[in-house]
């Protein structure tokens, strides 16, 4: 077998990859460990920055999306028993999020490949990475009983935290920078109507919860919980009367329960690679950065690495310029450390620390106070939440 790009991994990052090469005209094999039925049902992200859709609908895979997505102009931060709303249109020229289930993008990224006849390998196991650092690179796997060789020009490592990508570099070109919180999210999806319109980031004694959703029908929630949590410890009453605690007030509002779907435990971490790149292997979304959730960044900096990605290929394949693949890694790291600064000082403003001293606590809530009341510094979590243009982080 022969290819242009080895895709490793069938995520947002690797699906959008092969949808953007394949419009490009630029071949690429897109090679999973998982089932198809696996990869369309792990529910995780849900936030949309303007740009993230924006490129959806451009590269024709967003018409569900337009349908069905749920454009929000607000959030609402709770601390000290209130609600302040934080608005997030006005202070960025009218941009907003969007609130759909990452796996609802993964399943029009599946279906828009399988329709356009494009190679997409679910199942493939044992999969290796060979001669990145020569002309010659390829990539071998198993499936349906067989072993298999895919020749390739490049490979894109889009194969998340826990994919083996990232491990083909060797050790010694890898920088790596690392923080482990002391806490983790219990997550739950529920069969209930949202009770709010926007979501909902709470500051509690506590722990911190958030409030979510998927659709007019399913409300998506988090609490923070021990790093260890055991889930057996959280049948559904306590993690109801725990959200009720945390995310209402005095002033009426309701929570709405309803069947829990599905219920998780999320580690909190900060994790980056430098470079994103060795040889002819370039790594996207997790495969080469992890933010905590709080700041809801992971998805988009996953869809901003393959942009770049994409456009550094077809420069190489349409125009013989390879100045944009040279780039690649510094380009993607700009936006990448950005996020991760966003992502640290959200969890930062609105998690309990274990260790927290009573000065931490007065700094945290000053900080609270100021992001609700000044215009300013609500305009700076706005334009970081709804995210920074593409263009910001090029030089274009
Ligand atoms: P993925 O989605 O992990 O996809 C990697 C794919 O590679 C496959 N794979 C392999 N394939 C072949 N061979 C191997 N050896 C392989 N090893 C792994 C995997 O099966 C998988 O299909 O990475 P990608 O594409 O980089 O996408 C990143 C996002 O998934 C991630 O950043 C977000 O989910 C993070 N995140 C959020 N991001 C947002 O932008 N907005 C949010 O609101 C948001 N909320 C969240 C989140 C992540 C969460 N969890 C569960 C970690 C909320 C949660 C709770
Ligand atoms: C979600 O809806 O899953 C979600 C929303 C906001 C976040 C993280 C996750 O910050």
């Amino acid at each position: 077998m022969r290819t242009q790009v080895a895709i490793i991994g069938a995520g947002p990052a690797g699906l959008l990859l092969g949808h953007l090469l394949r419009r490009a005209g630029i071949d690429a094999v897109v090679i999973e460990d998982r089932s198809r039925q696996h990869v369309e049902a792990r529910i995780r992200a849900g936030v949309l920055e303007q740009s993230t859709v924006d490129l959806l609908v451009a590269s024709g895979a967003g018409e569900r999306l337009q349908r069905q997505g749920l454009r929000h102009h607000g959030i609402d931060l709770l601390f000290g028993g209130r609600r302040h709303h934080i608005d997030l249109s006005g202070p960025t020229g009218g941009r907003a999020i969007t609130v759909y289930g990452q796996h609802e993008v993964v399943r029009d990224l599946i279906a828009a490949r399988l329709a356009d006849g494009a190679p997409l390998l679910f199942e493939a196991s044992g999969v290796a990475l060979h001669g990145i650092d020569g002309n010659a690179p390829g990539v071998t796997f198993e499936r349906g009983g067989r072993r298999h060789t895919l020749h390739c020009d490049f490979i894109a490592g889009c194969d998340g935290f826990r994919g083996v990508s990232r491990g083909a570099i060797p050790a010694s070109a890898l920088q790596v920078f690392e923080r482990t919180y002391p806490f983790a999210w219990l997550g739950i999806l529920a069969e209930a109507a949202p009770a709010a319109q926007e979501l909902i980031y709470a500051s509690h004694a506590r722990g911190f919860a958030l409030f979510s959703m998927r659709s007019p029908q399913i409300t998506r929630l988090y609490l923070q919980c021990r790093p260890d949590e055991d889930l057996t410890l959280w049948p559904d009453t306590r993690i109801w009367q725990e959200l009720h605690a945390r995310l209402e007030t005095g002033d009426g509002w309701r929570l709405n329960e309803g069947p829990v779907l599905q219920k998780g435990i999320t580690p909190m971490r900060s994790h980056v690679v430098e470079p994103m790149q060795y040889g002819r292997l370039f790594l996207a979304g997790d495969a080469a950065h992890i933010v905590p959730p709080t700041g809801a960044k992971g998805m988009n900096l996953a869809v901003a690495d393959v942009r770049t990605l994409a456009r550094a290929l077809a420069a190489h394949y349409g125009e013989c310029r390879d100045d944009l693949l040279a780039a690649y890694s510094a380009t993607c790291l700009r936006r990448v450390w950005r996020a991760e600064y966003f992502s640290w000082w959200m969890t930062s403003l609105l998690h309990r620390f274990p260790d927290q001293t009573p000065f931490m606590a007065r700094l945290q809530r000053a900080e609270l106070e100021y992001v609700a009341a000044s215009p300013a510094a609500a305009a700076s979590l706005a334009e970081n939440y709804v995210g920074l243009p593409f263009a910001a982080f090029e030089g274009e």
